[in-house]
């Protein structure tokens, strides 16, 4: 795995700096989810410390086809690479994608029929893998690095958490690592090993411990349970009056909770996947040290979570300002909408839970999520699997929009089924192909579009491709 720039990648982004510094406005379409925001935030800040003319837009993949391009330079950024985007080109307008997503044109794609500059660099034109070693934020940070901003690398870390790039190995690894180093020596982040349970600066340890859910324990969705464990364990729930967070332990107490996470989790998962348990416990956690302590950006996974509660309430604006340093009126706002969307998030779960509304099939088990907003299916669909049957992987289907009644598909998983070789991002874009949809996304978190007709024939499918693979 690469951990520097190969050459000709530097090379491709010193091409880049050239097209923005001569450029005289420019336009960023990036994408509207936490990587793609934090992407726009760092490459408007890079511009607006060199003083140029620029606009940021966040858009949705279905978008791309109908742009038309108006700018000297126009910049996709964590998108574009799988788009037909050569055909937007004009002679006045020059490309720059800085997209990692595979794409579909490849490194010798031949360019000569297209009118203006058309650059794009992608991870994946030079042997490094776009899912686990850099996101589109890292991409968009290797060109203000190559500006000499540096600074911007928080940023960097932040879009690769939010991407999930960390999610299976439990650290950042590749370019990422790079980034996260560069952004160490900044002064910006400590990282440390620590337990994998979300919430470290603003959950009570005890809540956060009940949402641990990649497999099902007596602590899964139950505090009494959890506040019990801690008792036994002897960690204090208090100091003084506060509830204690993950953040307040100390490593004695953190040694303590791991050893009986991982004894209580050896006794619920089959043998063959009894050697991956420590990765579900253990985590490298990110921590902003220029971010008040107990606000949820303290923490990078918290962060991106934020950041992610307004993109999908379509308030990618309140993001941009607080990633480019707004902490007064940003701030507000983006407590207000993340209050907003766990109300949201915990009355569905609520309905689908107190309905019975997960349906289990032989591999795998799905709900009907008839009035969720597209946006939030595959966080629902994550919440949910702790209480269905974490064994197998869940599915939630929901309607794209009120305007377009094709159907929405999220799936998530146990980290586990991951660990064992299963890559629900290959199957579900097989199996959506297949049924005249379109899919893809990671091993245990993925999606798919699919004709409004199809839910049946995709399920029977996909629980046809599932034969012999899962543990039982
Ligand atoms: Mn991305």
């Amino acid at each position: 795995m690469k951990t520097s720039v190969p050459e000709p990648m530097e090379k491709a982004f010193s091409k880049a700096k050239k097209m923005v510094e001569t450029a005289e406005d420019i336009k960023i379409y990036s994408h509207i989810d936490c990587d793609g925001i934090t992407a726009g935030a760092i490459i408007s800040t890079m511009l607006e410390r060199m003083d140029k003319e620029h606009e940021v837009e966040f858009i949705s993949l279905d978008k791309i086809d109908q742009l038309k391009l108006e700018n000297d330079l126009t910049i996709f950024s964590d998108l574009g690479s799988g788009q037909a985007t050569e055909k937007l080109s004009t002679s006045s307008s020059n490309i720059l994608i800085l997209d990692h997503h595979p794409s579909l044109r490849g490194r010798d794609f031949n360019y000569s029929n297209i009118q203006g500059k058309f650059l794009e660099i992608n991870p994946l034109f030079y042997g490094i893998n776009g899912s686990h070693e850099i996101s589109g934020g890292g991409m968009a940070y290797l060109l203000a690095r190559k500006f000499g901003y540096s600074d911007l690398s928080w940023m960097g870390v932040l879009s690769g958490v939010g991407d999930m790039q960390n999610s299976l190995s439990g650290k950042l690894e590749g370019l990422n690592s790079m980034i996260l180093q560069e952004s160490i020596q900044e002064g910006q982040i400590k990282s440390i090993n620590d337990l994998a349970i979300y919430g470290r600066q603003t959950r009570p340890l005890f809540v956060a411990l009940s949402y641990f859910g990649d497999v099902h324990l007596p602590i899964t969705n139950n505090k009494t349970e959890s506040i019990l464990l801690l008792n036994k364990l002897g960690i204090e729930k208090k100091n003084k009056k506060e509830h204690r967070k993950l953040c307040d332990l100390s490593s004695d107490e953190k040694g303590k909770l791991f050893s009986e996470l991982v004894k209580m989790l050896s006794r619920e998962v089959p043998q063959r996947y009894i050697k991956h348990i420590p990765k579900l416990v253990l985590a490298d956690s990110y921590e902003f040290l220029n971010e008040e302590p107990y606000t949820p950006l303290r923490d990078a996974s918290e962060f991106s979570t934020a950041v992610n509660a307004c993109s999908r309430n379509k308030r990618a604006d309140v993001a941009l300002n607080i990633l480019k340093g707004d902490r007064i009126t940003a701030l507000d706002e983006m407590d207000i909408l993340s209050k907003d969307h766990r109300r949201y998030l915990a009355q569905k779960i609520e309905v689908i839970e107190n309905e019975d509304m997960i349906i289990s099939m032989e591999n795998l088990q799905y709900f009907e999520g008839n009035g969720i907003k597209s946006e939030v299916i595959g966080t629902i669909a994550g919440m949910i699997l702790s209480y269905g049957d974490w064994k197998k992987p869940i599915i939630g289907f929901t309607q794209i929009s009120d305007e377009n009644n094709d159907i929405k598909v999220s799936l998530r998983c146990s980290r586990l089924l991951a660990y064992d070789g299963i890559h629900f991002g290959h199957i579900i874009r097989n199996v959506a192909e297949k049924v005249g949809g379109s899919g893809g996304g990671h091993s245990v978190a993925c999606g798919a579009y699919l004709p409004a007709d199809r839910k049946e024939d995709f399920l029977k499918l996909f629980n046809q491709c599932l034969n012999n693979k899962l543990s039982t």
